[in-house]
């Protein structure tokens, strides 16, 4: 455990309540609501009547532990309610999205203009020979053919993979491959400050030259940059040709709660990335329920997620709770800093946005090019802040309350993972008084605790591991292909309760303090990047014997990757070296994993059964003391890595 680092937090004793107007109008001011919760296959067998349902469900939950059925027997399908349920009233003419390209190109869809492109591209998939059950792969930036393509999926029951267009060809390969997707959906390229991302490029690059079995047969490419790509006949067409001419008419497949909706891949401690599968019922329930009342959702709310869909929070954030919702949805193609540093102030000027959901990360961004940018722009419709991905510090979060929220704002600090599918932790705005830097406490029908190794609940004040003791609605069903990888990692331990893998603390009030991840895995920014991912791809350059990488602690970016490595027998250290293996890191998984610092060494430290000890190199990446180092089998070589790193800073 962290203690050093973190103690200072339990002592953030600074309390916040809502403005008086906000409580009396909120969603929720039952302040009885966490009690009423805590019976919860009631409070879900309620949430569930939210959703339109083609047959209701006979039983609420299953649950042959660690194996979970909700709304069993329902009958239901995501795109219906995203869409279909909302074109009777009022919402058919209603912005569902409000697209800015980074170029400062603009495009609205209705409900209806959605209802319509998701009705047609689900005809083009089915044309291709989709069915229900069959994976899609979604390589793509963030526009609005992305959800389309994503509803379109839903609505024919075939399985959505997304993967985030930041995504090295190699890692796109795997998550093909691992899914064994016929069909992935895809861009020529995609816009980053003014450059542009070969998406298609990367398909092509990822895919055999030949095709043995499984292979993909269709790559369906959408215009958006339009640089040159290579189309090869046969395989590869244009989204704009497909779509044209093609009926509107396509009934929503009737799908059992218990059916994939999709899979997103998601780091783990191996270094085989994990497959989450999120199914129809329970997923849409939860992010539905989590969505208006964390974000206190009204009907003429304009809320924008700052997120891309290529992560769970673009998934239940972006698209299935707020559609389902009927709610206006912002969506931002590019950088923050594109053209100018006050692009968010600007587009929250734009379109008089009132609730904005964004990560850690870009706030001490923003806090280090300094307030002048937001001042400089009219902020006041905001009335709502979210945040999400990591713990957010309380200088982060005080300065995000000043000058984001006009000291007017309630913050909402959202705990959740890809797995949890939906928020599990955060105020409810209208009854929960906040604490900066906290995520408050359990959403209402959501049990969890902090144990110690045995999985004993340890005493308010104390901190241990993060479980969570009850199934919950979105909750993830399995790792794909992977029953067994799904029990092992997540139910094994702590006496059978959900395993998060994060660290926290409680204080006297029960309020929750989420500290990081106690597993292998890194928190860059708040993407996951698993230790082992980045020493695969390190060790895969031929230079390399052996790499071992730690999370350092960093400014804006909360962590950062450190690798350590050491070179085979025979080969010479060159300047171009770690340039190199940094590279190569980008190659293999992506930008975002690629290693601030690269650390050469001779040895790497390991105990006397051979295992490297990250615990202190770690230590020594952030420059601390370093702990217990009587497991090691020759403490010469730490002491060597501890000399010549604190001697370079
Ligand atoms: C939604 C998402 C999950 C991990 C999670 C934790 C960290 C997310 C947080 C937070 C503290 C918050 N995390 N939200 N830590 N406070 N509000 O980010 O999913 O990409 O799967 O990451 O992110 O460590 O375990 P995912």
């Amino acid at each position: 455990m962290k203690e050093k680092q973190h103690e200072g937090l339990l002592e953030e004793k600074r309390l916040f309540f809502p403005p008086e107007g906000f409580c009396s109008k909120a969603v929720i001011q039952n302040p009885e609501i966490h009690e009423l919760g805590q019976n919860r296959t009631k409070f879900w067998d309620e949430q569930g009547k939210r959703l339109d349902w083609f047959k209701p469900w006979d039983t609420v939950l299953e649950w042959n532990h660690p194996f979970a059925k909700w709304y069993v027997g329902g009958k239901l399908n995501a795109a219906y309610n995203c869409l279909d349920r909302h074109l009777e009233g009022a919402r058919r003419n209603k912005a569902a999205l409000i697209f800015e390209g980074e170029l400062g190109d603009r495009r609205v869809l209705t409900y209806q203009d959605l209802y319509r492109e998701v009705a047609q591209f689900a005809n083009v998939l089915k044309s291709y020979g989709v069915v229900k059950g069959d994976r899609v792969t979604i390589y793509m930036p963030l526009i609005p053919e992305t959800v389309i393509a994503m509803l379109a999926c839903a609505r024919i029951g075939a399985v959505h993979c997304v993967v985030f267009g930041g995504f090295s060809a190699e890692a796109l390969k795997d998550r093909i491959h691992d899914s064994r997707s016929t069909i992935v959906v895809t861009a020529d390229g995609s816009y980053r400050r003014g450059n542009s991302i070969p998406l298609k490029a990367n398909v092509d690059k990822a895919l055999p030259v030949t095709c043995i079995n499984n292979c993909v047969e269709t790559i369906i490419v959408v215009k958006r940059t339009g640089q040159p790509v290579d189309m090869q006949d046969e395989r590869d067409v244009w989204y704009h040709e497909v779509m044209k001419n093609v009926s509107s008419v396509c009934p929503a497949e009737p799908m059992d709660a218990n059916d994939m909706l999709f899979i997103l891949y998601t780091s783990g401690t191996t270094g085989k990335p994990k497959g989450v599968v999120h199914s129809v019922g329970g997923y849409m329930v939860g992010v539905s329920t989590t969505h208006e009342w964390v974000f206190d959702l009204k009907e003429e709310d304009v809320y924008w997620c700052t997120a891309d869909v290529g992560w769970i929070t673009g998934h239940s954030y972006l698209v299935y709770g707020p559609l389902t919702n009927g709610s206006t949805v912002v969506m931002y193609e590019g950088a923050p800093d594109y053209p100018e540093k006050d692009r968010y102030w600007e587009i929250i000027e734009k379109y008089r946005v009132t609730i904005l959901y964004t990560a850690p990360t870009a706030i001490r961004t923003f806090m280090k090019w300094g307030e002048s940018y937001p001042r400089g722009r009219d902020l006041s419709s905001l009335r709502l802040l979210g945040s999400v991905g990591e713990p957010i510090n309380p200088e982060a979060w005080m300065w995000y309350y000043k000058y984001i929220g006009g000291e007017r704002c309630p913050i909402v600090d959202t705990w959740w993972q890809t797995e949890t599918g939906m928020i599990m932790m955060a105020p409810v705005p209208g009854i929960t008084p906040l604490k900066p830097g906290s995520c408050t406490i359990p959403f209402p029908g959501v049990h969890i605790e902090i144990v110690d190794p045995e999985g004993n609940l340890v005493p308010k004040g104390e901190g241990g591991y993060l479980v969570v003791r009850e199934p919950w609605p979105a909750m993830l069903k399995t790792v794909y292909g992977d029953d067994k990888r799904y029990e092992d990692t997540y139910w094994s331990q702590f006496g059978g309760a959900y395993s998060t893998g994060d660290e926290a603390k409680w204080d006297e009030d029960g309020y929750f303090w989420v500290i990081g991840r106690v597993d292998d895995v890194i928190n860059v920014s708040g993407h996951r990047i698993g230790t082992a991912e980045v020493e695969g791809a390190l060790v895969d350059h031929p230079s390399v014997a052996e790499a071992a990488c730690v999370g350092k602690t960093h400014e804006v970016k909360g962590q950062a990757v450190f690798a350590f490595v050491s070179l085979k027998e025979g080969i010479v250290i060159r300047d171009e070296l770690i340039d190199e293996l940094k590279a190569h890191v980008v190659l293999k998984i992506g930008s975002l994993a690629r290693p601030d610092d690269i650390f050469l060494t001779a040895e790497l430290p390991k105990t006397r059964s051979g295992k490297i000890m990250r615990r202190l190199l770690k230590d020594i990446a952030d420059g601390r003391e370093m702990g217990d180092t009587s497991t090691l089998a020759d403490v010469a070589v730490i002491n060597f890595l501890k000399k010549n790193i604190d001697a370079q800073k």
